[in-house]
Parts: C-alpha cells; structure tokens; sequence
C-alpha cells in the first residue's frame, strides 16, 4: 500500500502524467483553459506580426498608385439609376410615404421619364457600355389587372433607343417602388402577394426579352426590410423585427419565382439580385460587445442572404427555388458599418462611426475602398460572374468624388488581376436624384441637376470617369462589344 501511495506522489509531481491522473472535468477545464490561451497567443502574434491597428484591413493609400488599372477586354460600363429617384410624377407606396410622413416630396425628381431622350444623350456623352434603371410596377399596373400599354411602349422604347447607341440595358424589375394597391395588401409581408409580382415581371419579360438579355430581380432585399420594417425609414415605415424578417425571406421567395419563371421562358437570358453588401466590423477587436454584435449584424446583412442562395434555407425556413437562383450577383457597395455598443435603434439615431484616419463622406459614413475587395470576395462565393451594379458617394462639391471612384476602382481591378470574375462597374449615379428618405440633399450624381431648371452639368469627376472609359475602353473592345449588343437583337 505504501509503495502505491508512494508512487502515485511521483507521479502527480510530474505534469503530464498529473494532467491524465486528474478527474476527467478537471481535464476538461484544464485542456479549454490551454486552448484560449493558445488562440488569443496566436491572435496576438498574428496582430503583432501583420501590425495591423484595426480589425479590418486597411491600405496605406499614399503608396498606391490608384490610376494604375488594367481592366480586360470587354469589360462593361456603366452607370446606374432607379424609376422612383428620377422619373418624376410617381404615384406608388413611396409617395404615399412621403406624404403621410412630411418627408421631402420626390415630386418631378429629374423629370426624367419627359426627359429620358436628352439623359440617354448624357449616357452617351459618357460612352458608357451599360445602364441599369429600373421598370416602375406602378406605372404599368396603376390599379389591380390594368395594364398601361403605353407606359409599357415608352420602357420598350427606351430599350431600342440605348441599344441603337451601343448601351446594354439592365433592367431592375423592383428597385423599391411598387404600386400603393399592393402595398395596401401587404406587400411583401404576405407571401400570397407575390404570385402579383410575378405576373407584372412576366409581362415586362415577355415585352422586352427579345432585346433585353441582362435583368436584376430586386434591388437590395436586405435595404428594403431593414429601412421599412426595422428601422421606419422605408415605407411602410414599421418597426418590426418579426415583419422585418417575413419580408426578407419573402423577398428572397419573390426573387426565386421570378427566376425560375423568366429563365422557362427564355433559358438564354441572365438573372441576378442586386446585394447591398455592407460589411460590419467592431469598434474594437477586444470588446467582448463589438465582436459578436458585429458577427450578428454580418450574419443577418449579408449571411442569411448568402445561405438563401447556396442552400435554399432562409431564416430557419425553406426556400427550395431559391437554391442555386443566380446566373450573376449584382453587388451594391458603399461603406462598412462599425459595430458597438450602443447600436441605433432608429434611422434618426444613424451616427456613423469610422476610424480616425478615414473620410466622412456627406451621407454620414465613411469612405472605405478596402471593403470592395472583401464584398467582391465575399459574394464570388457564390461561384457566378460579377457584376458591380452600384458603387458612389454622396459628394455635392465633387470634391472626394474622383479619389473615392479611382480607390474603387483600382480595387476592382486588382481584383480581376487576382482572378475574380468581375464583368461591369455601374457607376451610383447617373445624375442627381431623389435620394430617399434623404430627399434630394445628397448628391451622388456624375452630372449635377439643377432642380429648378432641371439643367444638367457634367461634373470633374463626370469628366474623369468619361476619360477612364475611353483609355480602357479602346475601340476595338467597343466594335466586339457593339456586336454582341446586336447579335442579341430579334
Ligand atoms: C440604395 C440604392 C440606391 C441609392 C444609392 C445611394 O441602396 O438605396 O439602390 O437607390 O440611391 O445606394 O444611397
């Protein structure tokens, strides 16, 4: 018994062998203990080594020189706009919002669906290869079953026209208007509305895809629910985290039929979402707050979405058709969002954080190019091509505007270097517009409009986009591009 005893002193005094004579709860706590400190040793050094400040990474932009790009041939581009922030004299579920909530009145926005011929001009001016705009559901269907042909005929020849200038059109068939019957039964809220939606997409489908090869379904799902029915900025102006999520997986429902029934009718054409992607990072790495509120934030903004896609799954819930509903992903970037703890509860409260070294852009976030390259990485998970459908800044004195458009740019084409399938850059905006519940304060056009006179004037930075197509766009890119435009024609 002695001897026993004797030897099991020996052997808890040596540690290993006392590590595998202790209880097994002992171990357990003891092998967890050894595992974080391992992890946050190696975090540390990994930290030390990269000399990184932030969580996220940042460039040293001095060293950069941002005007070396080198896009491949063919490669598209483009500006963008949407029916609600230009057209003028709508009458939809946001004007019914502006009214009842004394926001700035849209009103006659860029006049543009008087004016459409004189800002096809302006595109041309540009010599963009692209534009994507948006179809306004409410002008077709006015009231439930009543379809406006001659509405529909102006959209059919805005088609001919772009196309006669060399310019592929890229529609989006909701870009967040709808008409105010649908949004008084529910809109998207009620997964028996859609079968409506669908039909209005069918209809412009079957007017257009003759001519038109290249569609968005929805404009930013995640924007849509966020701002109208969590944060009230949106309409219909509710603050509901239960209705924020029924619209975001039936918008991705919406998205689904939309796909499978148009890609039936003609199998040739391509589909995509356009996803605003907003990338969420803490305040500080340490915070035991920020990390996971930013992990939660993410998970919900861009992840959920995400699994959507690549597993038919949505928000614990099913969405078969969704799987694999993309023949393109359209990426909208603007910013990334810095988490803490003291998180907005309302769309008032929106106070930007940004790190010290960053610009403020007039929309309140800050400029962040770095967070392209993790959007673009982030969705061509996805496996399909790329399409940078959105991508501007809100600068009214074009003063941040050209370094904001080459850092992105430059990016972008870093990234192609780097393998990424990315076809096009569709410049936020055009012009001036309607910016939402912003009114028309921020300025994100390459023109600037004159409200009062509706006068448009190219901008310096309008100027230097223009000079960029046509360096990159050398002509005999245009002449293969030109062709493919007509080779598409019936
Ligand atoms: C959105 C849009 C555009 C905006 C643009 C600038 O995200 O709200 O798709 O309609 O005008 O992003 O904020």
């Amino acid at each position: 018994m002695a001897g026993i005893r004797h030897r099991r002193q020996a052997v808890e005094e040596i540690p290993i062998l006392a590590f595998y004579a202790a209880p097994m709860d002992e171990r357990a706590w003891q092998v967890l203990l050894a595992a974080i400190m391992l992890l946050a040793t190696f975090k540390i050094s990994l930290i030390t080594y990269r000399r990184r400040a932030f969580p996220e990474p940042h460039y040293d932009w001095e060293k950069i020189d941002t005007s070396d790009l080198s896009f491949p041939d063919g490669f598209i581009w483009g500006t963008a706009t949407a029916a609600h922030q230009i057209e003028g004299g709508q009458s939809n579920n946001w004007t019914d919002f502006e009214n009842r909530t004394g926001k700035e009145p849209s009103g006659i926005a860029c006049d543009h669906w008087r004016r459409w011929r004189e800002d096809f001009d302006l595109l041309s001016e540009l010599g963009v290869s692209s534009y994507r705009f948006s179809i306004e559901w409410s002008r077709l269907e006015p009231s439930p079953g009543a379809w406006d042909e001659e509405a529909m005929q102006k959209y059919s020849d805005m088609v001919d026209d772009l196309i006669g200038r060399g310019i592929r059109p890229m529609p989006t068939l909701h870009h967040f208007s709808h008409p105010s019957w649908w949004e008084d039964r529910g809109g998207f809220t009620e997964t028996s509305n859609l079968p409506q939606f669908l039909s209005y997409c069918e209809r412009v489908f079957d007017s257009l895809s003759n001519r038109v090869k290249v569609w968005c379904t929805i404009n930013e799902p995640t924007v849509f629910s966020a701002m109208g029915y969590t944060l009230g900025q949106f309409p219909p102006g509710r603050r509901s985290i239960r209705l924020t999520l029924r619209v975001m997986r039936n918008m991705m429902r919406a998205h689904a039929m939309v796909y499978r029934s148009l890609k039936q009718r003609d199998p040739d054409c391509s589909l995509g979402i356009a996803k605003n992607v907003t990338l969420f990072d803490p305040a500080n790495r340490w915070s035991p707050i920020d990390w996971p509120v930013a992990r939660l934030l993410e998970w919900l903004w861009n992840g959920a979405w995400k699994r959507g896609i690549t597993n038919g799954r949505m928000l614990w819930e099913k969405i078969p058709d969704a799987k694999g509903s993309l023949d393109f992903i359209g990426l909208n970037y603007y910013t990334h969002f810095i988490t803490g703890l003291f998180m907005p509860t309302s769309a008032d409260e929106l106070d930007f954080a940004k790190r010290e070294h960053e610009t403020t852009t007039e929309f309140g976030y800050p400029m962040y190019a770095e967070g392209m390259r993790r959007a673009i990485d982030f969705v061509a998970e996805l496996g399909v091509p790329i399409e940078i459908t959105e991508n501007g800044v809100a600068d009214s004195s074009d003063s941040l505007r050209p370094e904001h458009l080459m850092r992105h740019l430059w990016i972008i084409s870093e990234a192609i270097k780097d393998g990424r399938d990315i076809r096009s850059y569709h410049h936020w905006s055009l012009m001036d517009n309607f910016e939402w519940a912003e009114g028309y304060e921020m300025r994100f056009g390459l023109y600037s409009v004159d409200f009062d006179t509706q006068k448009r004037t190219l901008r310096g930075s309008g100027e230097m986009y223009r000079e960029i197509i046509k360096s990159e766009l050398s002509t005999p890119n245009r002449g293969r591009l030109q062709q493919r435009v007509e080779a598409k024609e019936p």
